[in-house]
């Protein structure tokens, strides 16, 4: 594995207790121009993306966002539509908790032709809804149900199966504003199960919620509503999530 490569640093994360940090932009909640720089300089990976997107525009907020920050964008799509070669990867997502075949397979067919031509670093990724506790717009977009957050056994075999499958990452999703995230028992469960990084997002808003993440064995946690409502909160929330980079951070960040 190069280790230029996104999915090399996930990997390498995936075996320590610190996390790296995800920042998801929405075009349609805050626009890539609405952060302040500081903050933009804090996450990993910027990840850009909707289950629906009604105004925002992708190329849009990526360009806002380049012209503000070095980080490395990735797509994290909620459909094909959401596509742009102003990216540096993408999360090529396969809905693996639903049986919704559209979001299995349909739209990464649509969507293969271009991103095989497009330079991009794809990441296959096994997409696992989880209970957040409330009806998710993932779960209602995509009309698929999600994995009972009380029943690790069944998040551990659909994890299985994607790795069978031969997929490099699984992302847990409780649902964003979800008000509870993925459980610190169940990533364990996985942790030990699968030999894939883990992504997990949704709800998670206290540095509590996200070092407890890490701990069970995030290899990358996932922001979004916490840091559009305050965008400073993700100062804490990185420190959580990788307490020795935490106080560098800080110093550059402010
Ligand atoms: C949603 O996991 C992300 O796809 C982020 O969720 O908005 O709740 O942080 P939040």
């Amino acid at each position: 594995m190069p280790e230029n490569t996104f999915l090399y640093q996930l990997q390498r994360a995936s075996a320590q207790e610190e996390a790296l940090v995800a920042l998801l932009i929405d075009p349609d909640k805050r626009p890539g121009k609405s952060w302040p720089d500081p903050i933009l300089q804090l996450p990993d990976v910027l990840l850009v993306g909707g289950s629906l997107l009604t105004r925002g525009r992708i190329d849009a907020c990526i360009r806002q966002l380049r012209a503000r920050t070095d980080r490395p964008v990735f797509l994290f799509p909620g459909h094909s539509m959401q596509l742009s070669e102003l990216a540096d990867g993408i999360l090529f997502l396969s809905l693996l908790s639903g049986r919704n075949p559209d979001y299995l397979i349909g739209q990464q067919v649509v969507a293969a032709p271009w991103l095989k031509r497009s330079g991009l670093e794809v990441l296959p990724t096994g997409y696992l809804l989880i209970d957040g506790g409330r009806l998710s717009s993932a779960a209602y977009i995509t009309q698929t149900l999600p994995l009972p957050r009380d029943k690790p056994e069944l998040a551990a075999a659909t994890a299985q199966a994607a790795e069978l499958l031969g997929l490099r990452l699984l992302y847990l999703e409780a649902g964003s504003g979800a008000p509870y995230p993925v459980p610190p028992g169940l990533i364990a469960t996985l942790r030990q199960e699968v030999d894939l990084p883990l992504i997990v997002g949704g709800g998670l808003r206290s540095p509590e919620q996200v070092r407890a993440a890490a701990q069970a064995g995030a290899a990358m946690v996932v922001v979004g509503t916490a840091a559009e409502e305050d965008p400073g909160l993700l100062r804490e929330l990185a420190a959580a999530a990788r307490p020795s980079s935490g106080a560098a951070d800080n110093q550059t960040a402010r």
